[in-house]
């Protein structure tokens, strides 16, 4: 817990409310962000309200401020979780890794930043040459990937359209030697992702203006006033820059821009028909992207417009496209480019970053802190198949959440040596179970929806869903429930998340889910003279008669990864920010009620204030706590004449007549309610300007 700063602040850790209640939790939360107090806690973790507006608390006096301290030393801060989790690290060899999560715009790339920032900034203290050229490289990813991976949508000028984790390594001695990062669930399917990209590289000489369909979306930015391109210009320099320290080569960055270019092509790319057969408009098209994919523009061209299938006798022929399906393999194929192109960059920043030839025996233990940067709980007004994937996501997070602080207070209890008693809580396990589970829950219902041949409609899927889980109590539809009209009959159903109700709309589900992309697109790229461009695609090695095999559809794949996910954290000591964004406005100074008690509620703080409180709301070592409190009783001023600190202590609770209230462990003081330390402090602080004076007189000679 924090050390107590001035009670016009606010309470510095939710622990310490009166009561917990939703009321008293947003008086504080206000109040504290009025006062620019952003950050609070919640025992370890760290609640963080978006500022909008610079504020002066991340320099380098205040990260000395927290290097090496105890959480509750210093105000709740970043840094201190930050500080935490290495230490731990450091201390007990643990892997840890720090959770951070809210929705779009609450600051947690930002709060990522910071975090490594600040580990940047403690470790290493000689200054050795191959740490901080790995440390350099793992700041120097967060630009790249931003610059591929972000895009500005209405809710956040610079939102990550991808759910990060990073693990970063240490050796014995605390310093970083290398990491990981995973990606999860670019979001292909949204054209402005590629807006941001775009303008920062086509400032190139691949530099194409077209009007284009796909992308259309991307234009009606791209008008944008000098200053933004001047930015624009800043941006893409940071941004090759930041390549070229990573260790992209010359071929390797002109590859990437004439995979951007081709993109900004297809998207110019248009079909019509000439009656009999669909054709191209603008052959020139079909050369420049043959050109800057070093493929035969005539296998270009018939990729673009025929499909290689094999009939049921094994033969295998040409089948032209309609329009319908070229415009749709067009867009399919675009997207792959991205999504594949961002897989890649990925993949090489690992390829450089990768902890080679760790030798334990040699080098001591291997540590990790992993930090993960996740899309929260999403409730849109139209709610689709990305929703639905960002919020299974957030389900089993929370579940993990839950699961694990509670393991971690038990834990603790034991290694103190304190009776654990059960902690009532909601386990959502029952609405994981709804999405996930095998031949059951919906996500195998839309697999088996996808693999039906035949034309299966996405109402037809909503049929089977809710055939199959209409019993569910944690689902529903207009069809089991008519009289509920703010669903449609056939095309939405509702899940009831841990964080509320959010009803999705069923269209579009299948097509994203199958994300089929020609088989003719992946060999074409296969086949390209562009050794970085092929790299890519290699499945596109596979003949048409090996790719019967259905591949994993998007939701299943989606699945695995999270299911992956929980793994690597659940075996680590977790630390957790949960971020808020305050209003819709990009306002420092709205603090829009409504809006953040609703996040309160999703991210579950309340419960997580009541875990913490359940046992013992506060703890602290023994010498800590004396050095705290000993002027307010008798037998410790100014110095205890006991054998132990716990003895000393021990006398401090007597005194107040708070024996009920804690329990003492091996190294620390347990105490069960707020109140108690609430007393202690106020007493303390009525002390100190008797003190003061007092030491004024002694420092005077007047005594
Ligand atoms: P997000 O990561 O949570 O959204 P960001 O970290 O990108 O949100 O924050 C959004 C914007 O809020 C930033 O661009 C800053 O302008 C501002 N901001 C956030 N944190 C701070 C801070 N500590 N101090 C000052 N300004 C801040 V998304 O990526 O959309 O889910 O997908
Ligand atoms: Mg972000």
């Amino acid at each position: 817990m924090a050390e107590l700063e001035g009670l016009e602040f606010g309470k510095s850790d939710f622990v310490l409310l009166d009561e917990v209640t939703m009321e008293q939790f947003m008086e504080n939360l206000k109040l504290r962000f009025e006062k620019a107090r952003i950050y609070t806690f919640i025992g370890e973790v760290v609640v963080s309200v978006n500022p909008y507006r610079h504020l002066d608390i991340y320099g380098k006096e205040v990260i000395e401020d927290y290097r090496g301290r105890e959480l509750y030393e210093n105000p709740p801060h970043l840094y201190a979780v930050a500080d935490a989790a290495y230490k731990a690290m450091k201390r007990r060899a643990k892997d840890t890794c720090i959770v951070i999560s809210g929705e779009s715009g609450a600051g947690k790339t930002e709060a990522s930043k910071y975090i490594m920032q600040y580990i940047a900034a403690i470790t290493n203290p000689s200054q050795r040459a191959e740490v901080e050229s790995v440390k350099n490289v793992l700041l120097k990813s967060n630009c790249v990937l931003e610059a591929f991976g972000n895009a500005k949508t209405n809710r956040n000028d610079n939102s990550s359209r991808f759910g990060k984790y990073m693990d970063i390594n240490f050796n014995f001695n605390g310093d970083p030697t290398g990491g990981h990062i995973n990606n999860y669930l670019l979001e292909k399917v949204r054209p402005s992702v590629l807006y941001h990209v775009l303008r920062i590289f086509t400032i190139s000489k691949y530099t194409v203006f077209l009007s284009f369909s796909l992308f259309s979306l991307s234009l009606c930015h791209s008008k944008s006033s000098s200053q933004a391109s001047n930015n624009d210009s800043l941006c893409h320099k940071a941004v090759m820059a930041a390549l070229k320290v990573i260790g992209f080569t010359t071929e390797e960055i002109s590859s990437i821009y004439k995979i951007l270019s081709t993109i900004l092509h297809l998207g110019n790319l248009q079909f019509t028909s000439d009656g009999e057969h669909v054709v191209l408009v603008g052959e020139d098209t079909v050369k420049h992207i043959s050109e800057l994919t070093s493929t035969e523009p005539e296998n270009t061209r018939k990729a673009l417009l025929y499909r290689t299938v094999a009939t049921g006798g094994g033969e295998v022929i040409e089948k032209g496209h309609s329009e319908q399906e070229a415009s749709y393999g067009r867009d399919a194929f675009a997207k792959a480019l991205y999504e594949r192109l961002f897989a890649w960059i990925v993949g090489r920043i690992n390829s450089v970053i990768q902890v080679m030839d760790y030798n334990p025996a040699l080098h001591g233990k291997n540590t990790v802190i992993g930090v993960l940067d996740i899309y929260g709980f999403e409730i849109f007004d139209n709610n689709s198949f990305e929703q639905f994937c960002i919020n299974y996501c957030n389900e089993k997070l929370q579940q993990l959440f839950i699961e694990l602080i509670l393991r971690q207070e038990q834990d603790e209890y034991q290694r103190e040596g304190i009776t654990w008693q059960n902690i009532e809580y909601f386990n959502n396990q029952i609405i994981v179970d709804l999405v996930e589970q095998p031949h059951k829950g919906i996500i195998s219902v839309l697999d088996e929806a996808c693999l039906t041949a035949g034309k299966v409609t996405d109402t037809v899927c909503l049929d089977s869903m809710n055939k199959k889980l209409g019993q569910h109590p944690h689902y529903t539809s207009r069809k089991l429930c008519p009289a509920d009209k703010t669903m449609d009959f056939n095309r939405d159903f509702r899940i009831r998340h841990y964080a509320g109700d959010v009803t999705y709309s069923v269209e579009g589900f299948l097509d994203k889910n199958k994300d089929p992309l020609f088989q003719d697109f992946k060999r074409l790229m296969y086949n390209s003279s562009d050794p970085v461009l092929k790299e890519m695609w290699p499945d596109g090695k596979m003949s048409i008669t090996e790719v019967t095999k259905r591949p994993l559809t998007a939701a299943t794949l989606f699945k695995n990864s999270i299911i992956a996910l929980v793994d690597k954290l659940a075996c680590k000591e977790p630390y957790y920010v949960r971020c808020i964004k305050p209003n819709e406005v990009k306002s420092p100074l709205l603090f829009d009620d409504g809006r953040c008690q609703h996040q309160v509620a999703y991210l579950g703080l309340l419960e997580n204030v009541h875990v913490r409180r359940a046992g013992f709301a506060y703890r602290q070592p023994y010498a800590r706590f004396l050095q705290r409190y000993k002027m307010t009783c008798e037998y410790t001023w100014p110095n205890h004449l006991m054998s132990s600190d716990q003895e000393a202590v021990e006398a401090i609770v007597n005194q107040h007549g708070f024996e009920d209230d804690v329990a003492y462990g091996h190294t620390k003081l347990f105490v069960r309610t707020p109140r108690t330390l609430f007393t202690l402090e106020q007493e303390r602080a009525a002390l100190i300007p008797i003190l003061v004076l007092f030491l004024q007189k002694v420092w005077r000679g007047a005594l």
